[in-house]
């Protein structure tokens, strides 16, 4: 037997960049725990962590190309794989257009190395119009809001949870997912301190969620409402003239035209469509206003929602009316030790549309909602193949079941992942990278929207050796782009620099190259590395042609036109209106298939509020048919306080039992698939972003 090995690393599961610490002996995972070492997340760690080892051993996951066959699924090779894809493709775009290719880009994506510094090329090499990511059903209203009000799409604000004195948390769940667009590993520990420290955490959300039950005060609110709650926030602190806007005021433009854009959404107006008396709108926007320093936030409730882009604009209004805005205590930028300002653009967005249904690109993207009517849709322009990299949007994205009739009829489809799972079965190759332990990492993403400035390197544990045949998907990346490339190019990208290199030229040329953060430093400091609190930029941060902060940007503020429309329309609201929610031992759709996260009661249960269920005759555990325009899905009920009135919650990412699917345990508690109901017409005008929180829907036994 070899020695006890303590290998280090950041878990690349989520958002929240935890240190773990993990035990090996001749190749065998002993044990993975959280690292107290890591300045970052001191010892955090939550149950996904542990089954990094579950998918390192899975069974299920494939290791070679595999091709589909009249005798099922068949391995080859991997060149062999690489240049009968990029045969396929070439083909089809040369008869049918470059267009007719599509790409879905998945969620693991961005937390994989390799693929945040080598996808575009190949996003390049295929170069299609038709380009889908998660990010339509997840964040582009904060890139839109960013970047018509900062001047690019990646200048996010993060809540400075560590030093505030007011965290108002609308429509996010972090005691749970443990923060997004908020990296912060140990989540709990951060807010349980602002307490402490005799500060506040208000939860606004229409279920009594985890992180409402710590919370000093939660606020029941209708879905899809917050808009109003918010215009009526900021109308208070307008009116009373709570308005400190310290250093702020010199870098703000359009200040003059916020009071009559907000005038008409008075507390007493909005109050019973949000479901919040004027009173307590009035008493939540003077804590607000007057907290020695305060931050609102909000995240997938408000951005997934009809309203989302809006709901981003005036979460970002509200903090720097108060002065909360690039201050301490308020919502801040991180300083990357990788600027990730300077590889992406501002953001272009507007110059093509859909084929379809003419919806605008964003940042090189449309709405992920439109991509089962490209594919279906016959005519000049129509998709034929289709690549997904780490994503399954059967389960991910709105009206799953026109998309799975649309992935069955592809002339082509090649997945890159590691399952066969309800969106690859439909593949005819699947390339099967390495993931989590097998990889070396580096969050060039997440560092960038953290709470706490800092840097870490994690080497791979378990890395791809000369004989085995793993690839990474920066690997299959270039050997597909070199084999698109009209020259035939540089196969497999052979004098292309590694990751390493290019890592190390970023941290380089990034704020502490000077300071001695390069690669080397990183090894030497394998828990990682502190760079210290969130520092104000000042005006040197904005974008924007003006160089000011756009405080009314009529991109932004026109769309307020709709809520009026819809609000005078006063048309009768649904009866019961649907929601998602995460769980702790989920991650999105693809973690089921690990027994220690799968095991337990049944999760995958519609959270119903007891007077609803009453009214329906509806008991506990009970199956009940939620139905909407379309589609229908029959699950458990949970009666529950939890909820609001009117208000069903439903967890997404499950619904395992399709015909195909090869995931053993996953399969034996497969769930439903909340995404059947969510409606493929059902977007944020403004911003292109799927609406999968508030859906009008039927609910019956
Ligand atoms: N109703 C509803 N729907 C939602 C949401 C919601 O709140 N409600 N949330 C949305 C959000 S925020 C997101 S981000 C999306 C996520 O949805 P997707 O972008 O579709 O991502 P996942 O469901 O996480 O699926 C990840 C896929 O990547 C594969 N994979 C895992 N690791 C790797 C790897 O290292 N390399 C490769 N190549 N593949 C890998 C997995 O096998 C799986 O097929 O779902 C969205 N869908
Ligand atoms: N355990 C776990 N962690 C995860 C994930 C996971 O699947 N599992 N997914 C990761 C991903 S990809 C993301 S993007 C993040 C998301 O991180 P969060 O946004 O924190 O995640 P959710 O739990 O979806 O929280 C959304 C909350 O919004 C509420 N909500 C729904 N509709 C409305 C509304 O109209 N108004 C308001 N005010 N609230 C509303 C819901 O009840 C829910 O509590 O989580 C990440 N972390
Ligand atoms: S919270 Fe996220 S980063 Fe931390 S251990 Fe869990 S999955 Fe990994
Ligand atoms: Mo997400």
């Amino acid at each position: 037997m070899s020695d006890v090995i303590n290998h280090y690393r950041t878990c690349n599961l989520c958002e929240a960049m935890c240190g773990i610490e993990i035990r090996v002996q001749d190749d065998q995972i002993l044990s993975i725990r959280g690292d107290s070492d890591d300045p970052f997340s001191k010892g955090h760690i939550c149950p996904k962590a542990t089954a990094l080892k579950d998918v390192y051993e899975d069974k299920n996951r494939l290791k070679r190309p595999v091709k589909k066959t009249a005798d099922g699924w068949q391995e080859i090779g991997w060149e062999e794989a690489f240049d009968e894809v990029a045969n396929k493709i070439k083909a089809i775009q040369a008869a049918h257009g470059q267009d007719s290719m599509g790409i879905y880009l998945g969620n693991p994506n961005v937390h994989n190395t390799g693929s945040m510094l080598v996808g575009p090329v190949f996003n390049k090499a295929l170069k299609t119009k038709n380009l889908f990511s998660a990010t339509s059903v997840d964040q582009l209203p904060h890139h839109v809001a960013s970047r018509h009000m900062f001047g690019h799409y990646f200048l996010i604000p993060v809540p400075d949870v560590d030093r505030t004195d007011f965290f108002l948390v609308m429509g996010a769940n972090p005691m749970v997912s443990n923060g997004s667009l908020m990296t912060a590993g140990g989540i709990s520990r951060r807010m349980k301190a602002i307490q402490k420290r005799g500060g506040k955490v208000v939860v606004i959300d229409p279920r009594y969620t985890e992180t409402a039950k710590m919370a000093d005060e939660h606020h029941f609110v209708r879905p899809g409402s917050d808009v109003l709650l918010l215009l009526a926030m900021v109308n208070t602190i307008l009116k009373e003239g709570l308005t400190p806007m310290g250093v702020l005021v010199n870098q703000i433009a359009g200040l003059e035209k916020l009071d009559s854009l907000v005038a008409p959404w008075t507390p007493q107006r909005v109050a019973e469509h949000t479901g919040m008396s004027a009173d307590a709108i009035i008493q939540l926007a003077w804590d607000f206003a007057s907290a020695p320093t305060a931050v609102a936030y909000g995240r997938i409730g408000l951005s997934v929602q009809e309203y989302g882009g809006l709901c981003q604009w005036l979460i970002n209004v509200l903090n720097i009316i108060t002065g909360n805005l690039d201050w301490a205590g308020g919502a801040m930028f991180p300083t990357p030790a990788i600027d990730m300002h300077q590889p992406f653009r501002k953001g272009k967005y507007g110059r093509y549309k859909s084929r379809v249904r003419g919806a605008e690109e964003s940042f090189g993207e449309l709405p992920v909602s439109v991509m089962a009517e490209e594919i279906l849709e016959p005519g000049d322009g129509q998709i034929k193949g289709m690549v997904t990299v780490a994503g399954n949007p059967i389960l991910s994205t709105p009206n799953s079941n026109k998309l799975d009739k649309a992935f069955s009829g592809l002339d082509f489809y090649v997945a890159i992942d590691i399952y066969i799972n309800e969106t690859t079965r439909h593949a005819d190759i699947i390339l099967p990278p390495t993931t989590g332990l097998e990889t070396e990492h580096y969050d060039v993403v997440f560092h960038g929207l953290a709470v706490q400035n800092s840097s870490k390197y994690s080497p791979a544990l378990f890395p791809p050796d000369e004989e085995d045949d793993r690839k990474h998907d920066w690997e299959i990346y270039r050997a597909l782009a070199s084999r698109l490339r009209p020259d035939g190019g540089n196969q497999n990208g052979a004098d292309e620099p590694s990751l390493k290199q290019m890592l190390d030229q970023g941290l380089r040329n990034g704020p502490y190259g000077q300071d001695g953060v390069s690669l080397q430093h990183l090894i030497d400091n394998p828990h990682g590395v502190d760079l210290g609190p969130l520092q104000t930029g000042g005006q040197q941060l904005w974008q924007t042609e003006s160089g000011l902060i756009e405080i009314a940007p009529d991109f932004l503020t026109a769309d307020l036109a709709r809520v009026e429309q819809n609000f005078s329309a006063s048309a009768k609201p649904a009866e019961m209106t649907l929601i998602g929610r995460r769980d702790l031992r989920s991650n999105n759709s693809w973690m089921h298939n690990s027994e220690r996260l799968i095991k337990g009661k049944n999760r995958c249960v519609a959270l119903i509020n007891p007077e609803d269920a009453a009214a329906r005759s509806i008991s506990e555990g009970q199956m009940i048919t939620v139905q909407s325009r379309v589609g229908e899905i029959k699950l458990p009920a949970a009666v529950s306080a939890e909820m609001m009135k009117g208000v069903i919650s439903i967890p997404h990412g499950w619904g395992h039992d399709l015909e195909g699917v090869q995931l053993d345990i996953a399969s034996k508690s497969p769930g439903e698939n909340f995404n059947e109901l969510a409606d493929d017409y059902l977007l944020d005008d403004l911003t292109g972003n799927a609406v999968l929180n508030g859906i009008p829907v039927v609910v019956e036994v």
